[in-house]
């Protein structure tokens, strides 16, 4: 059950801290999940070491080469020969939450991070079997993705969230946003703790967070509403919530 994530980088650094404080760092810490760090420049035959050249043809910026990155990989394969290779990028495949259980699926990754102005297109067709994108926004590397990427994906591994947590409760998992939260005090400055949820009243506190999380999900994230699996009630109270023009300060106005 245990995951297993390499990562090629020339900023390998840039890794030490993020995985291994809180949950990911406990997981790291009981074998749940191991991440290794590969610096690409290692594996450059060069004697200066080099990893990147200019485009031919032309153009801006630098090209990272395709010998060290093939060479890395091969190492990494050499040792797990069914490992799947993904390069992040802008072009790739959108990560969501079902891509992110998909990739649980896989026991050993290999996470390729480009800099600069990307790799060459012969390590797409030789060596990369699935390229992935966080999102629609343009990074100055892959190594955020791939943290982004590995937080998402070892949510699932069993333990990682604690035992009596799944990462399938979640509420991405029925398609619908989070109820608000609120801890102590109930009265902060005058704004309080909606009356219910001091009440007492279990079913009561069940039906009003179910009520908020599609009120959200309304507001925010009408899209996500088209493929949740919506209950008859669900259904009822969210004509309820249409037709109440109180947004109470929830929407997403851009
Ligand atoms: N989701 N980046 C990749 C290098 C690059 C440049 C051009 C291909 C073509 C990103 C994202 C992302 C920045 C990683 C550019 N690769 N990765 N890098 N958004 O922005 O995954």
């Amino acid at each position: 059950m245990k995951m297993r994530f390499d990562i090629l980088t020339l900023f390998p650094d840039m890794f030490s801290s993020p995985l291994r404080e809180s949950i990911l760092g406990r997981a790291v810490e009981k074998g749940l999940i191991e991440i290794q760090t590969i610096n690409i420049r290692d594996y450059s035959l060069d004697k200066h070491q080099v990893v990147d050249d200019t485009p031919y043809g032309g153009g801006q910026g630098m090209v990272m080469k395709v010998e060290p990155i093939a060479r890395a990989i091969e190492w990494v394969k050499s040792q797990n020969p069914s490992t799947r290779t993904i390069y992040l990028t802008p072009q790739g495949k959108p990560l969501n939450q079902d891509l992110a259980r998909r990739l649980f699926t896989q026991s050993h990754l290999i996470l390729l991070c480009g800099r600069y102005e990307g790799v060459d297109e012969r390590v797409r067709e030789l060596f990369i079997d699935e390229e992935i994108s966080i999102g629609d926004y343009v990074l100055t590397g892959g190594e955020l993705a791939a943290m982004v990427l590995i937080d998402a994906v070892s949510r699932f591994v069993p333990g990682v969230l604690g035992s009596d947590r799944s990462a399938e409760e979640d509420s991405f998992f029925n398609s619908l946003l989070e109820y608000p939260q609120y801890t102590r005090p109930s009265d902060f400055r005058g704004s309080c703790v909606p009356e219910v949820l001091l009440s007492g009243n279990h079913s009561a506190i069940s039906q009003w967070r179910r009520k908020e999380a599609l009120r959200r999900t309304w507001l925010r994230r009408p899209d996500l509403l088209a493929k949740a699996n919506l209950f008859e009630e669900d259904k009822r109270v969210l004509e309820e919530i249409r037709n109440s023009s109180d947004d109470c300060g929830l929407r997403n106005t851009d």
